[in-house]
């Protein structure tokens, strides 16, 4: 009995020592900007970060079969921090915009997840930085790209990857 509340109050403590971990590394976050790499990985533990809505441009990317080839067009396409991409399902879908963590540096992936729209219509994203399909002829789904460091961003379309169909987005 005595043993048993020795070890309830022993993990009461280990659960408050967490709390206060993360409390702390919240605060450091917002000390430290978001150029530090030990960063994402507690941001991935929490909530997953806030979405930064944009406040630039408003670019297009429409997402396309042609003939038998399931593209993205443009393919290649640069922007600006701060811009936005909206996709558009224009043929041959359902498509979607997914990235892989091997292609995202560590310190950017809580917040490109947290940039890409959880649901489009009925569906749900389907991982980290993997966005819902668009279903929908002319179904659109937009991600913003305010507080995404410059860089290049590859990405594919889940359900087309193997055939093809795949971009990349050059951060400025
Ligand atoms: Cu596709």
């Amino acid at each position: 009995m005595r043993f048993k509340a020795l070890a309830l109050m022993a993990s009461v403590l280990v659960l408050g020592a967490c709390a206060g971990g993360d409390k702390i590394d919240s605060d450091s976050t917002a000390a430290m900007g978001t150029d530090s790499a030990a960063m994402p990985a507690m941001a991935d533990t929490m909530a997953g970060g806030a979405t930064m809505p944009a406040t630039g441009t408003t670019h297009e990317v429409q997402m396309v079969l042609e003939g038998s080839s399931y593209k993205y067009v443009p393919a290649e396409l640069t922007v600006k921090t701060g811009d936005q991409i909206k996709f558009i399902n224009v043929s041959g879908g359902p498509h979607n915009v997914a990235f892989k963590e091997a292609d995202v540096p560590a310190a950017v992936v809580a917040q490109l997840d947290a940039n890409m729209p959880a649901t489009v219509g009925a569906m749900q994203k389907m991982g980290k930085m993997n966005g819902p399909l668009v279903t929908e002829p002319n179904g659109t789904y937009t991600i913003s790209f305010t507080g995404i460091a410059a860089g290049k961003y590859p990405y594919v379309c889940t359900p087309h990857e193997a055939l093809g169909m795949k971009g990349i987005i050059t951060v400025q």
